[in-house]
């Protein structure tokens, strides 16, 4: 079975650090449209557009409370549609992101169903008194810190929250809530969109039969995986998406390949692909990403081998560096110590993770090897999971100094991935010429589209013409794995085989030269991409990257 999008690649779009067109510093869709011919250079084929809905924004959009309109700040769903038939004339296609684990508590059922225990929307989310003396129904803990419950003086009920308490779980064992979903859903796809993400999408069935049970998980993937999420998925896709042409990404944290090969499985009863994050968790501390660690290669090696040989011929997998929610790529496997280093490794870096199996994720700017940005002060942040923890970890349980966690969040704060797109050197990076809404990167003035657009070496036209590559070769899609030097912390080697076609990913994730078994490879074998000039057969320079062609 091939389909378009095991063929394609995605562009992650973070609406609100892309493009501001109507001088309010903060990104648009206006924006995204002006910038579709950048995109369609590119090569890429699929634009993943993060929530664009009505919403508070009290966690950037992912917090919705009308599925139907759109933010004021972002356009209007005239822009919308002016949008989607640009890119769809380039050949670009839409998807866009499905937040229905929960919605904002400025949603109308939500303020409906805090009214009162008989109001018909009350069992749209999940309720539930507190133990005898009051106190939560169980530890479950927030994504954002602090219990996931909240307790409202209205009805004396405590209602559950994953996320913020501004974003209520929704009570998907509620029929009259998946009926709604379903028709929210099809009015979308009917509007022609090419698909979509859906965040956390495994988190949406909670056991509620157990409800006041203690769980020895903390954060919000208490809840993954939970009793019916096959269930629900799998009737959202019979009675929904089978009827479209189009892509799903279940967005799912904390899954195994065993439950992926479930969710993503290749006879498409489920979705299309999942998106999962174990390689996002490699470099974790005691406070997983608050911490100093840095990850180790073998680590790293080892997660990407179980997902590849996995996942080969029963379900399909995404494959990513970095997106809204993490650091930059460059910054955090690669080496910015020095421009050489930086161009080198980041051109690496895509190497290494895109001639694997799965579809490729390219988040805005890593194109240009956006980096990390130092913030010099907590108010120099905006993200609702960096503040909380900042206060949780320094002021409430005064676990980490100041100074520490300021340095854990120049090293893993989401604020690094929403930084404005840097377009060119002027005011801003050109990303608005009023006060963007969060700090611009300096590097800016050398760091951005319109000089790599036109130096042929740039990490731009690598990506350009990596892109192209992976397009034109099947292998690199439908090929399977083998891997050599596993036990190795300097290189990351594997071959792709598929209908008499060999390609050989050569990576080396150190600054020092390294020297491997010529002969493990096919004496013809011709250069088919590289970030180096020439090719030294048996050799990785610093950060070299290669792929050999059979
Ligand atoms: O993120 C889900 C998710 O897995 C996050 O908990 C992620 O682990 C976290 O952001 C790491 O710092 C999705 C969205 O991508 C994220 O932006 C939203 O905040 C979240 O869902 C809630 O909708
Ligand atoms: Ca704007």
């Amino acid at each position: 079975m091939k389909n378009w999008w095991q063929k394609s690649v995605v562009y992650e779009i973070y609406v609100r650090s892309f493009k501001d067109t109507n001088h309010d510093g903060i990104g648009d869709i206006n924006g995204i449209t002006e910038q579709l011919d950048y995109l369609a250079t590119l090569g890429v084929d699929v634009l993943w557009i993060t929530p664009i809905y009505e919403s508070p924004n009290d966690d950037n959009g992912y917090d919705i409370s009308d599925y139907y309109e759109i933010m004021q700040c972002f356009g209007n769903m005239t822009d919308f549609e002016n949008l989607l038939t640009q890119a769809h004339k380039r050949n670009i296609k839409i998807v866009m992101d499905l937040v229905v684990n929960h919605t904002s508590d400025e949603h109308r059922w939500f303020i409906e169903s805090k009214k009162s225990k008989d109001n018909p929307y009350r069992d749209y989310y999940i309720w539930k008194d507190g133990k005898e003396d009051g106190s939560v129904p169980n530890n479950w803990t927030s994504c954002f810190l602090g219990s996931a419950w909240q307790y409202d003086e209205t009805t004396k009920q405590y209602y559950l929250h994953l996320f913020s308490k501004k974003q209520p779980d929704l009570n998907w064992d509620n029929t009259d809530v998946r009926n709604e979903i379903q028709k929210m859903i099809a009015w979308w796809l009917d509007k022609g969109i090419d698909g979509f993400r859906m965040d956390v999408i495994n988190l949406i069935s909670k056991d509620q039969d157990n409800i006041y049970q203690d769980s020895p998980i903390k954060g919000h993937s208490v809840s993954a995986n939970g009793p019916r999420v096959h269930e629900y998925i799998r009737e959202l896709t019979d009675n929904v998406f089978s009827k479209y042409d189009v892509m799903t990404v279940g967005e799912a944290p904390a899954v195994t390949t065993k439950e992926a090969i479930q969710y993503a499985s290749n006879d498409g009863k489920e979705m299309s692909m999942v998106f999962q994050f174990e390689l996002m968790d490699v470099d974790g501390g005691e406070k997983q990403k608050w911490s100093d660690e840095r990850f180790k290669l073998t680590d790293v090696k080892a997660i990407l081998r179980k997902w590849q040989i996995d996942m080969h011929g029963r379900a399909w997998n995404s494959l990513f560096w970095n997106n809204h929610d993490q650091p930059r790529v460059v910054s955090r496997f690669g080496d910015t110590s020095s421009k050489e280093t930086w161009e080198k490794s980041a051109k690496m870096l895509a190497t290494a993770q895109y001639f694997l199996q799965g579809t490729p994720y390219i988040y805005q700017g890593e194109e240009l090897g956006m980096t990390n940005v130092e913030f010099k002060n907590i108010g120099e942040l905006r993200d609702i999971e960096s503040i909380n923890s900042y206060h949780q970890y320094v002021e409430v349980e005064k676990m980490f100094t100041p100074e520490e966690m300021l340095r854990f969040i120049n090293k893993s704060s989401r604020d690094h991935a929403r930084t404005p797109m840097q377009w060119n050197d002027l005011e801003n990076a050109g990303f608005s010429d009023a006060e963007p809404w969060i700090k611009v990167n300096q590097n800016y003035k050398w760091l951005n589209a319109q000089a790599q657009i036109t130096d042929e070496n740039s990490i731009f036209n690598y990506y350009k013409k990596m892109i192209s590559i992976l397009k034109e070769n099947e292998v690199v899609q439908f090929g399977d794995y083998q891997e050599y030097y596993e036990d190795s912390n300097e290189v990351y080697v594997y071959k792709r085989e598929y209908d008499g076609k060999k390609l050989f990913v050569l990576s080396n994730f150190t600054a020092k030269e390294v020297t491997y078994d010529k002969t493990l490879f096919e004496a013809e074998a011709k250069v088919l991409l590289g970030n180096y000039n020439d090719l030294i057969r048996g050799k990785l320079r610093a950060y070299e990257a290669v792929v050999l062609v059979v």
